[in-house]
């Protein structure tokens, strides 16, 4: 998904890189090619209006400072309104050698278990030694589609089937992974209200 997004930023920017002038309908053109982009890549609808809207106004509107051309300007626009959506370089820091936990939180059907695999796989690929638990105790199969899906990415999930009370099995999963010099242990959740706060506690 993130390379079909590349792929469809960097054919815009050729467009734009390769044409011999700015012009309005060249710009109107480039906003809509980013924007199919991001909403075949899923990102949220009214962000991705609000992004390619930015793009667009400022393009036509602004000049550009002294010293860069009208592309180079362009360019900077997109990347200056990019950036906002898919952050700067280094939102999260973990420290080194303390076991960091990151609990992941929100609404049923929100994405959790599935940002729990990708970050799970994200933060290995970067270098951090990541284990996972989970402690979705609501959800009938919620420890089966993790283990499932972290399987791929080569993470072990700590999990206990069958014990209703998420708390303790957050307790029993930190206890489990103690010993193993991990940086970060990501646990998963059902996301209610009542376990959130069972579970911050
Ligand atoms: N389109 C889309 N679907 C997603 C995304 N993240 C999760 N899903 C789907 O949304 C459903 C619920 O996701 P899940 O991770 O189980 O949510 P949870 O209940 O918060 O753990 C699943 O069918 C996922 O495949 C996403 O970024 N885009
Ligand atoms: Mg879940």
């Amino acid at each position: 998904m993130l390379d079909n997004l590349k792929n469809g930023l960097r054919a815009a920017l050729k467009k734009l890189v390769n044409s011999s002038g700015i012009d309005e309908a060249l710009i109107k053109e480039l906003a809509k090619d980013i924007q199919r982009a991001l909403l075949q890549a899923d990102v949220n609808v009214k962000l991705v209006f609000e992004i390619t809207k930015n793009i667009e106004e400022r393009s036509l509107k602004e000049t550009p400072p002294p010293g860069l051309s009208r592309k180079d300007h362009i360019v900077k626009i997109l990347y200056d309104e990019l950036s906002k959506l898919l952050g700067t370089e280094k939102l999260y820091s973990f420290q080194p050698g303390k076991l960091n936990k990151v609990l992941l939180l929100g609404i049923q059907g929100s994405g959790k278990t599935t940002i729990t695999a990708k970050l799970a796989k994200f933060l290995t690929k970067s270098g951090y030694r990541v284990a996972v638990i989970g402690a979705d105790t609501f959800r009938p199969g919620a420890l089966t589609q993790l283990k499932t899906i972290c399987e791929k990415a080569n993470v072990e999930v700590f999990g206990e089937e069958g014990n209703k009370d998420s708390a303790q099995v957050v307790k029993n999963g930190l206890k489990h992974f103690e010993a193993s010099n991990f940086d970060v242990i990501l646990i998963d959740t059902a996301g209610r209200h009542k376990e959130e706060k069972d579970l911050l506690e």
